[in-house]
């Protein structure tokens, strides 16, 4: 990747869930969190195809520690599809915690992705939700518009960034990871395991400034 790249028309940018409850101040917030929104702004006038993901749950979603008595936010429970992290409510479908970040500005995303809105299945991903198996219908709409390169900013790294990384590649996109324009979560060690599961299957890290 040189210095002097330009995002071309078989490129899109996925900003993954700059979200108030993602940023300071939210009900979970991601360590830095709102620092990405400068970044991305600059990255987004490179861009010509920008998708903008949004978690959007209901106000009783299974991810909630709130819906099992005696659990905290960060324990994991047995999902018919695996383990479940935990988390507090956040992203509940029209408050202004789902709402994004007041100075995201991507007026030129031609797509708004929601994910999380069935209640008993999380969504990390922006293409498959936890079970693996639930399409989010973006896989589609990126093959249907010819667009063969992502690139992934947002929050969080270690869990929304990551998974969408993972699905997109195993989908047949070429996957950047814009590090600089991400931020961990940092739960049990997740920023880590993130960072060397993307490694280990050759996802390409890159920083912001190779668009400058
Ligand atoms: C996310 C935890 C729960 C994310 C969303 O955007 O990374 N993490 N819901
Ligand atoms: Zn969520």
């Amino acid at each position: 990747m040189g210095a002097h790249m330009i995002a071309c028309d078989t490129d899109v940018l996925i900003v993954v869930d700059v979200q108030n409850d993602f940023c300071p101040g939210g009900r979970l917030p991601v360590p830095g969190g709102s620092d990405v929104v400068p970044v991305i702004n600059r990255l987004a006038g490179r861009f010509a195809n920008i998708v903008v993901t949004q978690d959007w749950h209901p106000h009783n979603h299974f991810s909630f520690a709130s819906m099992h008595p005696g659990k905290q936010p960060n324990d994991i429970i047995a999902a018919p599809y695996g383990p479940q992290i935990l988390w507090p409510d956040h992203c509940v479908q029209g408050t202004s915690g789902a709402q994004f970040h007041e100075s995201l500005c991507v007026p030129q995303a031609t797509m708004i992705l929601r994910k999380g809105f069935h209640r008993t299945i999380d969504s990390y991903s922006a293409f498959y939700e936890n079970d693996r198996q639930t399409p989010t219908g973006l896989t589609g709409y990126l093959r249907e518009r010819s667009l063969t390169r992502v690139f992934l900013a947002g929050l969080a790294f270690d869990f929304c960034v990551r998974y969408s990384a993972e699905d997109a590649q195993r989908a047949g996109f070429s996957v950047f990871v814009i590090e600089d324009a991400c931020r961990s979560i940092d739960v049990d060690g997740s920023a880590e395991a993130a960072q060397s599961a993307l490694q280990n299957l050759g996802i390409q890290a890159i920083v912001a400034g190779h668009f400058a």
